[in-house]
């Protein structure tokens, strides 16, 4: 499974300083750290750190890219012209986080997404929200395939996430939300589209030191029903240790006795 690491996000204090001093070192420091921890790609968030979105996101994915080339990112912003601001100045390869099932948004970002030879996730929401059902989820999910599929994109190229919400607030949703990443990896096309979750989402609003237990419980249940990838923190280990064991268990890795430190060693 692909990990995506969340945590070049200007929400965080540490980041939000970094990109205020313009610190260099410490964005690649904040990198250096996922890479080490295991994701096989970089999340980048502008979050509310700066005025300028634009031009924060360019100079994120510039200091980023010079150090890391070949690596890959993902741009992450609900704005059009942020994520256009990002793609215009990645030279590595590049995810678009995110696109939803909105017709104009829609047509723009997948439009981008073929102009840059980018990859693109798409949520399962539209102007009326997030659907309570999942086969409506799944339903939004084969609009935006469908729509990428005829501008041209590979079915690959698409990422699917069901919108995780949190289990304090909508904890009847938490199995369809697995049931949805399940149909995406079945019931749409061959090949299949990949799914993706924003897995913190879930563990919104539990208190602090159950957190993690939430995440990786979940991760391991959406892994199951054929989870690709998912925006997580790669630091914490026993969500990553779950991950791996849960692949081992899906026979995705031969096994042998020391199955996390060969996992380890492959992606580190
Ligand atoms: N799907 C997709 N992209 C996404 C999300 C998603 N991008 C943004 C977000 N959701 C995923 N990224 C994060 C990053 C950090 C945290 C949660 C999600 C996080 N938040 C702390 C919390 O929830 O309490 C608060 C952080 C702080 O202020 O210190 O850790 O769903 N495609």
């Amino acid at each position: 499974m692909l990990i995506i690491g969340e945590r070049l996000n200007g929400m965080f204090k540490r980041v939000k300083k970094a990109i205020a001093d313009k610190n260099k070192d410490e964005i690649l420091a904040v990198v250096q750290e996922q890479i080490n921890d295991g994701a096989g790609m970089i999340d980048i968030n502008v979050g509310t750190a700066a005025a300028d979105q634009q031009g924060t996101m360019q100079w994120l994915v510039e200091t980023v890219q010079e150090k890391y080339p070949g690596f890959p990112l993902a741009v992450d912003s609900s704005k059009v012209e942020v994520l256009e601001a990002g793609l215009k100045v990645c030279q590595n390869p590049v995810l678009i986080n995110s696109t939803t099932a909105e017709d104009e948004k829609l047509e723009k970002l997948l439009g981008l997404a073929a102009e840059y030879k980018a990859d693109i996730l798409g949520l399962t929401l539209d102007e009326n929200g997030i659907p309570s059902q999942k086969d409506e989820r799944v339903a939004l999910g084969a609009k935006i395939l469908m729509m990428a599929m005829e501008m041209g994109l590979s079915p690959e190229s698409v990422y699917l996430d069901p919108v995780v919400l949190p289990v304090k607030f909508g904890q009847d949703q938490c199995v369809g939300m697995i049931e949805a990443i399940r149909d995406i990896k079945t019931a749409l096309n061959d090949p299949a589209p990949k799914t993706a979750v924003g897995l913190s989402n879930i563990s919104n609003g539990v208190p602090k030191e159950m957190r993690s237990l939430v995440n990786r419980t979940y991760l391991v249940m959406c892994l199951a029903a054929g989870l690709d990838s998912a925006i997580v923190d790669p630091h914490d280990q026993e969500l990553v240790n779950a991950m791996i064991t849960a692949e081992l268990l899906m026979n995705k890795q031969i096994y042998s006795d020391s199955f996390i430190k060969a996992y380890r060693a492959a992606h580190g």
